[in-house]
């Protein structure tokens, strides 16, 4: 991709000094930069995932991420060795073919076309509006005959993240896939007849709007918040959820990447995430897709420590490592890279023991695209992101079931799970 050879080229023959100095005073507030600290340590990363720097890979002795002209000065307050430069100056054009990429209306109108279509086993419906007041869509798919609620459930979250859009054309496909494949694959027929399975391929549209309109696109990662009278200052979503929110990994300051509100739950966005959730205690599992590192992570998050419930731990760390097997993606736990707190999973799991799953898609690094691949790879990260997903809808019914080869004698009965306690 020839924004990505830009950018690596950028890093790898450019002299150091060239990105060493802060933004000029001319620098907007909104400008993007890329940055690469110096990092060994998961706490250092976590300092730095801090002070409010979106961190999108870790290697052993760095990591590269984005922030904002504030977050440079505060790495360099703290000591922190870095380079960064702006995007806007190498950010010209993009591929072309990233119009298959589907924008809102494209996604909109195929969602309600595939409802119509599949009438018998989908419906589209919106949990609630963005902060711009767009509707946050849902497709429910479920056998006949069934008023909800009485089957396990599981949920799928796509694109908490503005411009992580590989993070919204996997769940579409996979509700296209489902839909289309019902009453043809014996598999697929079987467990829409015995789930409710919910889909949301975009938690942030109106972010994504904002990212992809003009070119070129604008690294835009929160929700739109404080646009109108006020300067938009955008909410991290996946900092605003309510469990341990407010800890280490988030950032204070409304300018940084991680911006995590001003209160736990403080967006619309998540709200309605979390109404839907509470509202349908039969959801055992959840999956939010992410880009990009090509990692499937499970909590903790917010500390270093594990899972307490030792049974708990173990179906994540199994799932985890089978669903790695599948794509390819390094299984591990979320604050092995670094601390953060208010994150999606965190909170259904900590608040709601569902099982829960962060996928960070293709591609492996930033130099393979980072954010902005061609769409020609989107139906191969589909086709390698169905197999877990079909996994995770199987044991949706009783998660415990994957480590009964583990530890037979732990193993619990779908009673233990199923019918699930009142939230
Ligand atoms: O930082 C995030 O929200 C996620 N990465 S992303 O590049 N998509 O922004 C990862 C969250 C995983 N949690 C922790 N590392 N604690
Ligand atoms: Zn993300």
């Amino acid at each position: 991709m020839r924004k990505m050879s830009i950018l690596s080229l950028v890093f790898l023959l450019l002299p150091l000094a060239a990105f060493k100095s802060l933004p000029s005073s001319t620098s907007s507030l909104d400008t993007t930069y890329i940055v690469k600290v110096d990092a060994s340590t998961r706490e250092e990363r976590t300092d730095i995932s801090s002070l409010g720097v979106s961190i999108e890979e870790v290697y052993d002795t760095h990591i590269v991420g984005t922030c904002r002209p504030a977050q440079l000065a505060d790495l360099k307050a703290k000591g922190f060795a870095f380079e960064s430069f702006s995007l806007p100056a190498f950010l010209l054009d993009f591929p072309p073919g990233d119009g298959d990429f589907h924008n809102l209306n494209e996604l909109n109108s195929e969602m309600s076309t595939l409802a119509q279509t599949y009438s018998h086993i989908a419906t589209l419906s919106s949990i609630g509006k963005s902060i711009e007041g767009r509707d946050l869509w849902m497709m429910r798919i479920s056998g006949p005959q069934t008023t909800g609620g009485e089957k396990p459930g599981i949920i799928f979250l796509g694109t908490h993240h503005a411009r992580e859009h590989l993070s919204t054309e996997v769940p579409f496909f996979l509700i296209k896939h489902l839909l289309e494949n019902y009453g043809k694959d014996e598999k697929i027929t079987r467990f829409i007849n015995e789930r409710e399975i919910w889909i949301i391929p975009l938690v942030n549209p109106d972010g994504t709007d904002y990212d992809i309109t003009d070119k070129p696109y604008k690294w835009w990662r929160k929700n739109r918040q404080g646009k109108g009278a006020n300067e938009v200052y955008g909410v991290d979503l996946n900092r605003n959820y309510g469990y341990k929110w407010g800890g280490a990994g988030a950032g204070t300051d409304p300018s940084s990447e991680t911006y995590r509100g001003p209160s736990a739950f403080s967006e619309p966005e998540t709200q309605a995430v979390k109404t839907f959730i509470e509202s349908h205690p039969n959801i055992t599992t959840l999956l939010s897709y992410h880009t990009f590192s090509e990692l499937i992570l499970y909590p903790w998050g917010y500390t270093y420590d594990s899972i307490e419930d030792q049974r708990a731990l173990k179906v994540h760390e199994a799932m985890a490592q089978s669903m790695g097997r599948m794509t390819g993606y390094r299984p591990q736990q979320s604050s092995d890279l670094y601390i953060t707190s208010g994150d999606t999973t965190d909170w259904s799991f900590g608040e709601h023991k569902i099982f829960s799953f962060t996928f960070e898609l293709y591609p492996a690094s930033v130099w393979d695209g980072g954010f902005y691949p061609p769409a020609s790879v989107i139906q191969n990260v589909v086709k390698n992101n169905i197999p877990p997903a079909l996994y995770l809808i199987d044991y949706a019914d009783n998660p415990y079931r994957v480590i009964t080869t583990v530890q037979p004698r732990d193993f619990l009965t779908v009673s233990d799970v199923w019918p699930p306690k009142a939230r």
